[in-house]
């Protein structure tokens, strides 16, 4: 088989798979379309840190395509051995410098965020639900009214509602990708966090930590108004 044969099957099959797997999922169950405050801070870092990574792709590939053509090496320099460059101090200080300004563009809202995600300030004053996490199903116990419902929770918009949330077996994760970032949720200690959503819709959930045999099963969860 020709060599440019193998070529064309390998990018037909990758072009296929691309169409087949972008169709996939539900809708809300994505972090990348937020409707919620957690999923929204989510959704900003992602975004602050990919810009930063697109600006160090290009400044790099700009560098590289430069140096390469500049300073091939041209006839008759078979044996010249250009000026070298190491030790150069300025240089060393700017390639350490960058780095730190790009890390620091990253840290501040990471930071800023996980704080503002873990304020518990109107925890009091707010809807609290103590989630309770088991193989291989949630419960949701409203702590003010005498409700409790199973697989589906039912929060109003635009309000904090705080979850409390303690497994009864092994260690779960709560996430609701649209709605919100990850919580573990384990056996011996109660995790907080609150959730916040801005949209009315029915909205899905993911145990993110491998808690059993059926750990793939029934992990729909349903956010309604
Ligand atoms: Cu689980």
């Amino acid at each position: 088989m020709k060599k440019w044969m193998g070529k064309i099957r390998t990018l037909s099959l990758f072009s296929f798979l691309v169409i087949i797997l972008s169709a996939c999922g539900k809708e809300n169950l994505t972090a990348l379309v937020p409707k919620g405050y957690g999923s929204e801070q989510s959704f900003n870092i992602i975004l602050i840190s990919i810009l930063v990574m697109i600006f160090v792709f290009i400044v790099v590939m700009v560098i590289y395509i430069y140096v390469i053509m500049k300073f091939r090496q041209k006839k008759g320099q078979e044996n010249y051995v250009p000026k070298q460059s190491e030790g150069n101090k300025t240089l060393e200080v700017v390639w350490t410098v960058i780095p730190i300004l790009l890390l620091i563009i990253i840290a501040v809202p990471t930071i800023a965020s996980t704080y503002d995600l873990a304020d518990e300030s109107k925890k009091e004053d707010s809807i609290n639900i103590n989630v309770q996490g088991m193989q291989f199903w949630w419960n949701f116990k409203y702590t003010n009214e005498e409700i409790q419902t199973s697989q589906e929770l039912y929060i109003p918009v635009n309000e904090k509602v705080y979850l409390n949330m303690m497994s009864s077996d092994v260690i779960h994760s709560f996430w609701l990708p649209s709605i919100s970032g990850k919580m573990d949720v384990n056996p011996d200690n109660e995790n907080t966090m609150f959730i916040e959503a801005f949209e009315e819709g029915v909205y899905w959930g993911k145990c993110t930590e491998f808690c059993g045999g059926d750990h793939t099963l029934l992990w729909t969860l349903k956010l309604l108004w």
